[in-house]
């Protein structure tokens, strides 16, 4: 029996920071319906899906920063969305800004939700890379605060057993990292869900921005065919508040390959069959528990930084600071 699942990626275009969370529901709704009427049994929606990316400026005030939060997921203002899913029958994936009270302590996280086809929340991400800076940059074009305003995520990368597969999540940044595949697939991994936010200019690296489109489908291609699974990865697109973001919304396959991708910077649906059972192949091939040899991976988690061999090597001074190498 083929596990087929029809996913569709339901691109968002800018939304505007004077755009209420009603008027951006109403816009995830005609998308839900829109993925109904093709069949759809899951639908994945962007990072930060219900608002602005409002780290790409500089907040002041404490009262300001939590108006882009969500205090409760579903609220008064997103229950239309999980009501019209569940009557739909359509799971969701859902990226927001949340604020937690833990231990009488306020938190705030990158987060996004995975809820079933019952509308029950059953899986929860909170976004572990954070870019950007903390400091303020008004030399800049726009700001990257994802690292003033968010926690690093306290959850871990997680798995959860859905729509007869096992689903995991991921935020933007995070699919920059090899580790995040990885740990996904230990924990069995089918399909990764993930949003992203991504200027198409990075600031600091104006060199590195002609690569930005390719280094952002580079890094899923690979996470996809290493850990032999489905990604499927949503923009929000489009000039956001001044801020010019990539749209390449794609879906792509374990063999690495885009199967689907936006052509658009707005609004957009990308719809694909997805054969859960095409990972097999590669489960297969790679097999992890004969093939890893784990007792050479130490220092993926006994440091975070990088150790240069003893003598040091010939690197430049820069190289040198940036590599850890301080004496
Ligand atoms: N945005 C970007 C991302 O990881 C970025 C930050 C842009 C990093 C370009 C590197 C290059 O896609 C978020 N929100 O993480």
């Amino acid at each position: 029996m083929t596990r087929i699942l029809k996913i569709a990626a339901a691109q968002s275009g800018p939304i505007a920071r004077t755009e209420s969370r009603a008027e951006v529901v109403d816009r995830l709704i005609l998308q839900l319906r829109a993925a109904e009427r093709q069949e759809c049994d899951l639908v994945v929606f962007t990072e930060c899906a219900l608002t602005a990316f409002f780290p790409h400026w500089w907040i002041e005030s404490e009262e300001e920063l939590d108006a882009w939060f969500e205090l409760e997921m579903p609220s008064h203002s997103t229950q239309p969305l999980f009501d019209e899913a569940k009557r739909l029958g359509i799971a969701f994936h859902l990226g927001f800004a949340e604020l937690a009270w833990e231990n009488g302590q306020k938190r705030r996280f990158n987060a996004s939700l995975l809820v079933d086809q019952q509308g029950a929340v059953i899986g929860k991400h909170r976004k572990i890379h954070l870019p950007g800076h903390e400091d303020h940059r008004p030399q800049n074009p726009f700001q990257n605060l994802e690292q003033r305003y968010f926690e690093v995520g306290n959850l871990g990368f997680n798995t959860w057993p859905m729509l007869g597969g096992i689903v995991g999540m991921c935020i933007c940044n995070d699919r920059r990292w090899p580790e995040t595949y990885r740990v996904l697939a230990l924990g069995g991994a089918e399909l990764i869900l993930l949003g992203y936010n991504t200027p198409d200019h990075i600031p600091e690296h104006p060199q590195l921005d002609r690569h930005v489109g390719f280094q952002h489908q580079l890094c899923m291609q690979a996470g996809a065919y290493q850990n032999g699974c489905w990604v499927v990865a949503v923009a929000k697109a489009g000039v956001e508040e001044g801020v010019s973001q990539i749209g390449l919304t794609s879906i792509i396959a374990p063999s690495g390959e885009i199967v689907a991708q936006s052509r658009t910077l707005a609004d957009e649906l990308v719809v694909y069959a997805c054969d859960l059972d095409e990972a097999c192949a590669y489960r297969e091939l790679f097999n992890f528990s004969k093939n890893r040899q784990v007792q050479y991976y130490g220092p993926i988690v006994d440091r975070a930084g990088i150790e240069l061999p003893r003598d040091g090597g010939v690197v430049s001074p820069t190289s040198r600071k940036v590599l850890g190498a301080e004496n």
